[in-house]
């Protein structure tokens, strides 16, 4: 009971802190002066969204399409991020904004003149995304920099009336997806519109000198080409605006009545404004640590930017893919993963890779992924992530157990079968056992899939599971702070770009009074010691104490420092199986710079 009110709370504490993260919130630690980044904040607007249930048709899309390919690709692709010779590190899209290169309006405009993607093949792509087992492709249409990657009437600075390739490859890529069967939709930037006279962060004249007003572009170019998007391509699947900033409500009602004429089976994303988008998409880059109710989406990419830039070779391996996805599915949303296609329009090598690698799993599992719910565990375990469908539960381990068993914490159901899938059509049973409330799986020494192995456990009834957190006799535990009760100091969302445009977020406990502590409930399966290390952040050398409520307390001296780091703390005992209440809490040095992340307990054996 305790617990259920605990992980409800949590719930809105995680709505909240995901609303708030659109709010205008000073950044900290960024890369880049505060004000500018401040600049990018509040661009998001106030997009407070209104979470619709899957009622109309248009809702399914997310119930079995719980992955999509997300493709940034443009003008800027063709600079990937050098201009001049210098490399500007950051989001590749965002290169003729001052805070990357600063390009002046003319002289990016003439890029379109070299911008001839003779690689492109739509048919490629699509069948990309077929392997990768992603259900739709959202390609940005047009972009902050105003450029039309499509044949637009309503503006000549796009792709067939302003560069030597005259093609327009949008129709290319409709029909491919459709001869793959997959879906299609265009992301398009309503409210930002660099180069167009009046456009939002544009410029505040014509060509004639004339003074330019949002109601000007809006006209000119906004509403004819979102007409334009929604009704020459066929039947697609989303709009996917973006950065509304603090555009008008009217002009966001007037373009999703447009959709909802056009396309009355398409999604609207969350990041329309005003609360009017269909769904919740969530921070970039971030996939939510509780489970998340009603529609949303994490969008996320393949490397650090969302356009092509020449350096940026730090892909996510087929692996790490796969724990964001199922963690997405886990936590019961949808994973968005972009790639950024070069200027030239080919994929590089090692995106198609890791996509394919990934999808080559989701075929030999597809009952984790598609159609899939939440895990009612509401978070992730230690060693991996649960979906569900039905009375089943998809146990996605990624790091398999060397001691040969699975520890399940509180599932209070009958466990009717479980059986270790071996591929698409074979499994092996294995044996089961309940010990102290906890279910112990028999496996094998070694992991059946290289990737991520997976156990279907067959239930009596609907999963009925106590989300309590527990500590692994096995894999190491990681409970974030965010899961904590906090007293004597405060829960904090923290977010900053680690590169322009590159977020990172993080909920901390800071503001440590003297008696404060984040206080985890935790469920002890083998009595015994564990070493105990505490992530956070701070200045000089903190003394942190971590005591466990009528039990042993441990403190020690550590460094710190600006990036998140895990410290060692040292070893705790806990003398019986059962419940117990651990505290951490910074006790001396500089206690208002530090900031925790979470706590990990590393078994002995
Ligand atoms: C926006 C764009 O500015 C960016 O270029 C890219 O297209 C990305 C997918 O979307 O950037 C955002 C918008 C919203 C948030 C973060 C970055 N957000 O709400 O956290």
């Amino acid at each position: 009971m305790k617990h259920t009110l605990k992980t409800a709370s949590l719930a809105s504490v995680f709505a909240l802190v995901s609303m708030s993260c659109m709010a205008k919130e000073p950044a900290k630690d960024t890369a880049k002066p505060a004000a500018k980044s401040e600049k990018m904040d509040d661009l998001w607007g106030d997009s407070v969204v209104k979470l619709r249930a899957a009622d109309a048709k248009r809702g399914q899309l997310f119930d079995d399409g719980n992955y999509a390919m997300f493709i940034h690709w443009g003008l800027y692709s063709n600079l990937g991020n050098k201009v001049k010779g210098k490399t500007y590190y950051g989001i590749g899209e965002w290169i003729m904004n001052s805070n990357m290169a600063g390009i002046p309006i003319p002289e990016y405009r003439k890029l379109a003149n070299d911008f001839n993607p003779v690689n492109f093949d739509a048919k490629a792509i699509a069948q990309l995304a077929k392997d990768a087992g992603m259900k739709y492709i959202i390609i940005t249409s047009k972009h902050h920099d105003g450029f039309a990657m499509y044949h637009s009437k309503a503006d000549k600075f796009n792709i067939v009336d302003a560069t030597p390739y005259g093609r327009d490859p949008m129709k290319e890529l409709v029909q491919a997806c459709k001869e793959v069967g997959i879906g299609f939709g265009f992301y398009y930037s309503h409210n930002q519109d660099w180069t167009f006279p009046g456009g939002g962060k544009g410029p505040k004249v014509d060509s004639d000198g004339k003074r330019a007003t949002f109601d000007d572009y809006y006209k000119k170019k906004c509403l004819p080409q979102v007409k334009e998007i929604t009704s020459e391509y066929g039947q697609i699947e989303i709009v996917w605006f973006d950065t509304p900033g603090s555009m008008p409500k009217k002009y966001v009602e007037e373009l999703i009545e447009v959709v909802r004429k056009n396309q009355p089976d398409a999604l609207v994303s969350g990041r329309a404004g005003h609360g009017l988008g269909d769904y919740q998409s969530l921070g970039d880059m971030e996939v939510p640590h509780h489970n998340v109710k009603g529609l949303w989406e994490s969008v996320d990419t393949t490397n650090d930017s969302w356009a092509y830039a020449w350096y940026d070779e730090n892909w996510k391996t087929p692996k790490q893919i796969l724990g964001l996805l199922v963690s997405c599915v886990g936590r019961g949303g949808t994973y968005m993963l972009n790639i950024g296609p070069r200027g030239d329009g080919s994929v590089p090598q090692r995106a198609a890779d890791a996509l394919r690698g990934s999808g080559e799993w989701i075929r030999r599992y597809p009952q984790v992924v598609y159609g899939a719910g939440p895990s009612p565990w509401q978070h992730a375990l230690p060693w991996g992530d649960v979906t569900t469908r039905g009375n089943k539960l998809h146990l996605a381990v990624f790091e398999w157990p060397r001691s040969g068993e699975l520890h399940l914490p509180g599932l209070k159901n009958k466990i009717k079968s479980a059986k270790l899938l071996t591929s698409k059509e074979s499994s092996a049973e294995i044996a089961h056992k309940k010990v102290s409330g906890w279910s112990v799986f028999s496996l094998p020494v070694g992991a059946p899939d290289k990737l991520v192995s997976v156990i279907e456990v067959e239930l009596e009834g609907e999963p009925d599971v106590d989300p309590c957190f527990a500590i692994d006799p096995v894999v190491d535990t990681e409970i974030l702070a965010e899961f904590s009760e906090v007293s004597g100091a405060k829960l904090k969302r923290n977010r900053w770009m680690e590169k322009f445009g590159e977020w990172k977020h993080v909920n901390q406990v800071v503001n440590w009074q003297p008696g404060g502590a984040a206080t985890w409930e935790v469920d002890v399966l083998v009595p015994g010691d564990y070493k105990v290390a505490l992530n956070y952040t701070g200045k000089g050398r903190l003394v942190w104490k971590v005591a466990i409520e009528g039990g042993e307390a441990i403190q020690n001296q550590q460094n710190a420092s600006s990036v998140f780091h895990d410290y060692r703390i040292g070893w705790i005992n806990f003398p019986k199986p059962g419940r117990y209440k651990v505290g951490a809490s910074c006790i001396e040095g500089d206690t208002q710079s530090a900031a925790l992340k979470g706590i990990k307990f590393t078994p002995l054996r």
